[in-house]
């Protein structure tokens, strides 16, 4: 128990789930990080961490900042959430542990290597199809197309009624924020599309060779049950759609705007990777989650009773001028190390490496053929509880 309040608490009116906020978030972002280390946000009664170092420490921290209640607004050990909570997202160890353990071999680089061929000529067929097509809307016609076909293939995810995945990423993302307008739309249609993504997570449905087949070997080695299995299964479907599909998104809009970015990815290609990282920091596309207060906890002085939910702007973190030079300057040749786009801690996505082996062999493909990406029109901002992205990118690739 901490007993001395050491410093008393910046507090804020800011709303970080308001359309105005989500149209252009980085004056919200020095807002809150200039206000203090720790800021009790008044709209919704919960704190937030914005600046580089906070954040790293709470991610750092699993013991005092738990994930067990829920990564969302809601404290959904006593209110109980919108779904049976992630095997992953939403434990603690030990049960974490395990969990983690089985889906990081599945998801580690070596396993990944198979899958590189695949990717490349899909890549490559995508490329083709629209370098030279005319204007494109960039988002369903490119960075969705993507991911909805290399990666919902590797899972082995049937084809028919895959359009699902979209509307319940919809769901699992603003269902982290709170009950506004944009929570109520994604779940206007809840039952049909967790119907599906139920079944397309059970063993009968995925195909026998993909990444989903392979977390029902822990149930044939008597580790887990079936339904455990699923749910595993489920978090590949949850996380693996909207975030690469909105990184690609706005990997697309980084280059139309910064087009000399694009000529030194263009002369040498391997500076893809880097460049990814690079958009990562820049425009995460997971900007916010939560993690709770197992007890009375402190953050730089600062006392934050037990029970409480913490906001994280990893996007914040990521533009930190505490830690970063020119932070709002998108520089693929900056050091991006420490960008915390994938979280960090023993949360830290545990599908980066398939995300980036997606983003990278996309962007090479594109690189070899597309001279200039071409913003088509004014971009319409996607408003989303936690992720950054385009709802529409009207785009035209020059070759
Ligand atoms: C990282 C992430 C985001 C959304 C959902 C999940 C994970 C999950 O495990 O369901």
């Amino acid at each position: 128990m901490i007993t001395d309040i050491l410093e008393k608490p910046a507090s804020s009116a800011i709303d970080p789930f308001s359309a105005e906020y989500f149209r252009d978030p980085y004056p919200f972002h020095a807002q809150l990080r200039d206000a203090g280390p720790v800021v009790w946000l008044e709209k919704w009664g919960v704190w937030a961490v914005a600046r580089f170092e906070q954040v790293q420490a709470v991610l750092g921290d699993w013991r005092t900042f738990c994930s067990g209640a829920g990564v969302g607004i809601v404290n959904e050990k006593k209110m109980g959430g919108w779904r049976k909570p992630s095997a992953l997202l939403e434990t603690d160890p030990p049960e974490h542990t395990a969990n983690r353990a089985i889906v990081s071999r599945i998801l580690s680089p070596v396993a990944l290597r198979a899958l590189r061929a695949t990717f490349e000529k899909e890549a490559e067929a995508l490329v083709s199809r629209v370098v030279g097509a005319g204007d494109l809307e960039g988002m369903a016609d490119f960075s969705e197309a993507f991911p909805m076909k290399v990666f919902a293939d590797a899972v082995g995810v049937p084809v028919e009624g895959r359009h699902h995945l979209v509307p319940w990423g919809n769901m699992v993302f603003n269902g982290m924020g709170p009950r506004n307008a944009l929570f109520d739309r994604a779940m206007a249609n809840a039952d049909e599309v967790t119907a599906w993504i139920s079944a397309a997570c059970r063993r009968e449905n995925l195909t026998p060779d993909g990444l989903g087949a392979q977390v029902y070997k822990h149930v044939d080695a008597g580790e887990i049950s079936e339904e455990h299995a699923a749910l595993l299964v489920r978090s590949f479907l949850s996380a693996g759609v909207d975030t690469t599909t909105f990184a690609i998104g706005n990997a697309l809009f980084c280059f139309a705007q910064h087009a000399e970015q694009w000529d030194m990815v263009r002369a040498n290609p391997g500076k893809v990777k880097h460049a990814f990282e690079e958009i990562m920091r820049f425009e995460s596309p997971f900007q916010t989650f939560f993690r709770t207060t197992t007890r009375d906890a402190e953050i730089s002085g600062v006392v934050i009773p037990q029970d409480s939910k913490i906001l994280i702007s990893v996007a914040s973190a990521n533009r930190d001028p505490r830690k970063w030079d020119r932070p709002d300057t998108f520089d693929i040749g900056r050091s991006t190390a420490g960008h915390v786009g994938f979280g960090a801690g023993i949360h830290g996505c545990v599908g980066q490496m398939i995300a980036r082996l997606e983003v990278e062999v996309l962007l090479t493909a594109l690189a070899k053929r597309v001279s200039r990406i071409e913003m088509r029109g004014e971009p319409e901002r996607l408003l989303h509880n936690t992720l950054r992205s385009f709802a529409t990118l009207h785009v035209r690739f020059h070759a």
